[in-house]
């Protein structure tokens, strides 16, 4: 369910809406992952629960290659039974371990452009780091806004034409929201 839009003048659509990622009609959505690509609660437990085992073998597959994911270069696996095209698994700051804004930023900016890089036209995120991470949902908001701001101002051309943030909890759906009103 929509709740904002905001357009930019490339074209491209942010959307704040309410609801389960797992259930948005886009093309790949982002997960609130670990280094380690171990997905236990939160939204990652969500999407392995309904997609199925093959989105952690594929996760174990990808850091026996490659390592540990930092936060600025997400790792990504396809959906298993969901009906993405691909999953981006980002990595987003534990809050109390410092640089928390340059760190979510980079979470956010990397899932962008490995979209773009997967031939990805709409992409869903989730409140990445706010639950089980503790980062404060305000700090969050303005860090996601002011990211994907940047991102669309310097790629004005980018073909990745929908990104929505889906908010589960009408918590921080609300600080969204707010956050938004004063920013757009
Ligand atoms: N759809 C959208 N958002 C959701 C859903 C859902 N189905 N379920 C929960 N959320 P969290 P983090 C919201 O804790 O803080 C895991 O164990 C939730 O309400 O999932 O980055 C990982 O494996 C909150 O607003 O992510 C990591 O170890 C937001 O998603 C760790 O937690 C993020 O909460 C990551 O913690």
């Amino acid at each position: 369910q929509v709740k904002a839009r905001y357009q930019f003048p490339g074209g491209q659509n942010l959307e704040i809406a309410q609801g389960d990622i797992t259930a948005e009609d886009v093309e790949a959505i982002v997960n609130a992952a670990n280094a380690m690509l171990q997905h236990g609660a939160g939204v990652a437990g969500a999407i392995l629960r309904k997609g199925g085992p093959q989105i952690q073998e594929e996760s174990d597959a990808w850091v026996r290659q490659h390592g540990p994911v930092t936060h600025g270069r997400p790792a990504y696996t396809h959906a298993g039974r969901l009906p993405f095209r691909y999953i981006i698994h980002a990595v987003g700051p534990i809050w109390g371990e410092g640089d928390e804004q340059s760190k979510l930023s980079a979470a956010i900016s990397g899932s962008l452009q490995l979209a773009e890089m997967l031939g990805i036209r709409s992409l869903a995120f989730p409140a990445i780091s706010t639950g089980i991470f503790g980062v404060p949902k305000d700090l969050a908001a303005r860090v996601f806004l002011q990211t994907i701001a940047d991102y669309f101002s310097q790629s004005p051309n980018s073909p990745l034409s929908l990104v929505r943030i889906t908010l589960y909890d009408t918590p921080t759906l609300e600080v969204f929201l707010e956050t938004f009103e004063t920013w757009r």
